[in-house]
């Protein structure tokens, strides 16, 4: 069985640039992922870590303790592995600059990351899976100069890795570098990653879920209310369910393996949507493409869309072709 570091050395994922930097990467992302997991595995257990931590994010949603744990345990990681020139993370109002220090290669680092590092993370003390979602892009400024904004605000077809970490009823890495979707599962009594799920893929010729928080059906457009009907008609070829659990990493990895639409629109408390373009639909939007599927806010790709802020936010849908596809007629209709 390949661990994930055999894999990247193999070079089974085609990776197209520096294989010594991805290794790099990964193991900064692993050693964080492993400590967040510990904690989140016992969070019922240390009061110091669960619940709210009595202030809010640059969102003004309030930030869980192990929001706070995540983000700096993503950040001491990264730069104690001096391959990351800049972050920029959903519980940071600006990006951060890592700094550039020559590493024993002495190739300065130029890559960046934009991460939401606990993403769902109000459903810690219910015990539904949570996750972080990773992207990472080379930056525009040369190296040596100061990172600007514009190294963030890339367009997401520019991402060269992304990926999210699931902790649920077991810890899985999931990522794309562009060639297939490769997910690597936690063995923790050894502390190493395994592959698990060789190139993963909508299923051909499934699709039955959907999953939207119904909840703001009364103020969803027309489109979107007219799917959801389509959805429950029950029909020979249309055997749909909902499942809908409040955090995107656990519902997106469900429908990638199952066959389902993720889908959230614009809402009367999110008129643009609900969730952010760089570091959560970016991500989940490359992936979804890596394994056969298709993101979009109703309109247009996702990955076409160039940002204009950092935690800008988009109306999101991703899921299998067809679905996509049909919900984007009864969008535009
Ligand atoms: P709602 C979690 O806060 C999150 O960003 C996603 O993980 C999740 O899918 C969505 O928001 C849930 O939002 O409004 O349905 O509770």
């Amino acid at each position: 069985m390949y661990t994930l570091g055999e894999f990247i050395i193999e070079n089974r994922d085609k990776f197209l640039y520096s294989k010594e930097a991805l290794l790099r990467l990964f193991s900064s992302i692993k050693l964080a992922a492993k400590s967040i997991n510990k904690e989140v595995n016992k969070a019922g257990l240390t009061e110091e870590i669960m619940g709210s931590s009595g202030m809010t994010n640059i969102q003004g949603e309030t930030q869980q303790k192990l929001d706070n744990f995540a983000h700096r345990a993503f950040i001491e990681s990264f730069k104690s592995r001096n391959v990351v020139c800049g972050i920029a993370s959903e519980e940071s109002k600006d990006f951060i600059i890592i700094g550039e220090k020559e590493n024993e290669n002495n190739n300065l680092s130029k890559y960046i990351v934009l991460i939401d590092p606990l993403d769902g993370s109000s459903n810690i003390d219910v015990n539904i899976p949570i996750g972080t979602i990773f992207s990472v892009y080379i930056r525009k400024t040369p190296t040596r100069m100061e990172l600007t904004i514009e190294d963030f605000l890339q367009r997401g077809n520019k991402q060269i890795l992304a990926g999210y970490i699931i902790y649920g009823s077991s810890t899985i890495l999931v990522y794309s570098t562009g060639n297939g979707v490769h997910g690597f599962t936690l063995d923790p009594s050894l502390g190493t990653f395994y592959l698990s799920h060789p190139d993963l893929h909508f299923p051909k010729k499934i699709e039955k879920i959907y999953s939207i928080n119904e909840g703001n059906y009364a103020r969803f457009s027309d489109g979107i209310r007219n799917f959801i009907r389509y959805c429950q008609e029950k029909k020979e070829n249309r055997p749909y369910t909902a499942r809908y659990i409040g955090s995107l990493v656990g519902d997106f990895h469900r429908n990638m393996i199952q066959g389902g639409i993720y889908i959230y629109p614009e809402t009367i408390h999110f008129p643009c949507g609900k969730l952010r373009l760089l570091y959560e639909c970016n991500p989940i939007a490359f992936l979804t493409e890596q394994a056969g599927g298709k993101a979009s806010d109703g309109k247009k790709r996702i990955l076409d869309i160039k940002p204009r802020n950092l935690h800008q936010r988009t109306p999101f849908i991703c899921g299998p072709i067809g679905m996509v596809s049909k919900l984007e007629e009864f969008m535009n209709d």
